[in-house]
C-alpha cells in the first residue's frame, strides 16, 4: 500500500516536472503548438509546489505568501521584456478579473519576475499597469527570487549574452499557478487557456 502511493507521488512529480518543461519548450514554439489545458491535480499541494516568498512589491514594501491568504492567488513567473508568453498571460489574468466581476475581490493575480536586474519597481509598475493595476508585481534580490522559483518548481535560464546584450532573453516554464486561500497549490494553467475555463475552475473554489 506504502510502495503503491509512493509510486503515485512519483508518478506526479513526473508528470509536473514534464508539464514544466513542456511549458519551458513552448515558450519558443508557435503560440499554436502549445496546448491550451486547465490541469487540477490531487496532491501536488501535499508533495510542495507553492510555498514561501519574500519579495518586494512596485511600491518597495516586503510581500509575503502570507500576505494573501483567504485569497485565491494567480502566479506568474516571468519578466518585463518577455516578447511572447508573459504579456499573454497577464493579459489572461486581466481578462479573468474582468469576467469574475465583484467575485475578483477574492482572487489576487500576482506576477514575479524573474529578472529582477531590469525590472525594478519602477519597471514593474508601468508594465503591470498595463494590463489591470489589480495585479501585484513582485521583485526582489536575486537569492529570493530563486528561492520562490525553487517553491514553485519553476524552471528559468537567463540569456548567456546578457553582460553584452541589454536586451537579453529568459528562458523559462510558461505556467500559471491557482493556489488556495491557505496558499496551497490548487491547480495550473498556460497562457493559452481560454479565460472563461480559468473563471470556471475559480468560481469552483470561490
Ligand atoms: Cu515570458
Amino acid at each position: 500500500m506504502l510502495g503503491l502511493t509512493r509510486r503515485r507521488l512519483v508518478a506526479l512529480i513526473a508528470a509536473v516536472i514534464g508539464g514544466v518543461a513542456i511549458g519551458a519548450g513552448a515558450h519558443f514554439f508557435t503560440r499554436s503548438d502549445a496546448p491550451a489545458f486547465v490541469r487540477e491535480v490531487t496532491g501536488l499541494a501535499e508533495i510542495g509546489i507553492g510555498g514561501r516568498f519574500n519579495l518586494v512589491d512596485i511600491d518597495s514594501r516586503p510581500r509575503t505568501d502570507a500576505d494573501f491568504r483567504g485569497k485565491l492567488m494567480l502566479v506568474e513567473f516571468g519578466y518585463t521584456f518577455c516578447p511572447d508568453v508573459c504579456p499573454l498571460g497577464l493579459q489572461l489574468f486581466a481578462d479573468v478579473l474582468d469576467q469574475l466581476g465583484p467575485a475578483a475581490d477574492d482572487v489576487q493575480p500576482i506576477f514575479i519576475t524573474l529578472d529582477p536586474e531590469r525590472d525594478t519597481p519602477e519597471v514593474l509598475r508601468s508594465y503591470v499597469n498595463h494590463f489591470s493595476p489589480r495585479i501585484v508585481a513582485l521583485t526582489g534580490s536575486r537569492e529570493a527570487v530563486d528561492a520562490a522559483t525553487k517553491a514553485y518548481r519553476v524552471y528559468y535560464k537567463l540569456g548567456a549574452d546578457r553582460a553584452a546584450n541589454p536586451n537579453y532573453l529568459v528562458d523559462h516554464s510558461a505556467i500559471l499557478y491557482v493556489m488556495g486561500r491557505d496558499g496551497k497549490y490548487l491547480a495550473h494553467f498556460t497562457h493559452e487557456t481560454p479565460p472563461d475555463r480559468v473563471v470556471a475552475l475559480l468560481r469552483r473554489h470561490l
